[in-house]
């Protein structure tokens, strides 16, 4: 009796110390996204964030800063990198001068078409960029959809490189981006996205590049009227997380949040398709030119030297490149 009684304490007591346990070892993370509300990553991120504090019990939960107000993307991913934001939307551009592998997809022109750069990420190539993440401290475990970027401008249309030439272009920062601007004559200014809209309409820049959902969502429209489709970048985006703080969470917390992720991407490919025509539209119904480019090849030729640049800096990621070309 006096046995069963102490068993049973004990059984108590350890169940008691357990609980305080796993109630201390619940993880609060912090998410960076720099959208504001309207845009499809907006509600998937917090869609991630709902999935992952269901799927987990709680064990996990995440508070996501939307509107960039944890800091600009490339300062958000060094405090990912550090363990001081632990997860964020991020856009694969920026990471490409962190890591050297993910540049394989800020390459302009490489891929024909959005089902084409899932196919190559779902390939070899993803696996190198994955890897390297990874290893770099921002684990990718879902893929965005963020369509294909073009230029947009105040002063006519786009029709060709020597259309750019001459005109300061705001690009994200990257070397590749600047690059491409500069290949096509212009000059590539890296800016952080918060600044854009005001440098627009004072005219410290000429133009910008990026995809419909982000022209529209951040009122980029109202400063320039013409968009010119040269569809020239097509980069996927991540839910990336520290890599430490995932590795260190148990192999069913870790499905668990994975298999948020998967869920909130499907989401995000939908609600992505839908706002990029609804934002086409919407552009169009506010005044905005959009223009189709009848021939592209000439942009596509201006890129050489830009290629030429990655590839010696990076030689062993030729045979990748060639691969993703040639994936179907
Ligand atoms: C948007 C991306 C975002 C970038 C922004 C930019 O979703 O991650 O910060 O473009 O141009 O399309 O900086």
């Amino acid at each position: 009796m006096t046995f069963n009684l102490k068993t049973s304490l004990y059984a108590t007591a350890t169940a008691v110390a357990l609980a305080a346990t796993s109630a201390s070892a619940a993880d609060n993370w912090r998410a960076w996204n720099v959208h504001q509300e309207g845009h499809p990553n907006y509600a998937a991120m917090d869609m991630f964030a709902e999935l992952v504090e269901a799927r987990t019990g709680g064990e996990v939960s995440i508070e996501v800063f939307h509107g960039g107000v944890l800091g600009s993307q490339p300062d958000a991913l060094e405090q990912v990198q550090l363990g001081a934001i632990d997860a964020g939307n991020f856009n694969l551009g920026p990471i490409g001068p962190i890591v050297k592998e993910a540049n394989l997809v800020s390459l302009p022109f490489i891929f024909r078409d959005v089902p084409h750069m899932f196919r190559v990420l779902d390939g070899d190539a993803g696996d190198a960029i994955s890897g390297a993440m990874s290893e770099a401290g921002l684990l990718p475990i879902g893929w965005f959809d963020a369509g294909a970027r073009s230029f947009y401008n105040n002063t006519g249309p786009i029709n060709s490189p020597d259309d750019v030439s001459g005109m300061k272009i705001r690009v994200m920062n990257n070397d590749l981006f600047t690059g491409m601007v500069n290949a096509m004559g212009g000059n590539g200014t890296p800016m952080a996205f918060a600044e854009v809209y005001q440098a627009l309409s004072t005219g410290v820049v000429d133009g910008a590049e990026n995809n419909l959902p982000s022209f529209e969502s951040v009122g980029h429209f109202e400063v320039a009227g013409y968009y010119s489709l040269s569809e020239h970048l097509i980069i996927p985006e991540c839910i990336c997380v520290n890599t430490a703080k995932f590795e260190a969470l148990s192999d069913d917390m870790q499905a668990a949040v994975r298999s948020a992720a998967e869920d909130a991407s499907t989401f995000q490919h939908a609600l992505w398709a839908q706002q990029t025509e609804a934002s086409r539209t919407a552009v169009a119904a506010a005044g905005v030119k959009i223009n189709s480019i009848a021939d592209k090849g000439p942009f596509q030729a201006a890129m050489a030297p830009v290629y030429a640049d990655y590839i010696a800096a990076n030689p062993d990621m030729e045979a990748l490149i060639v691969a993703a070309q040639e994936t179907e």
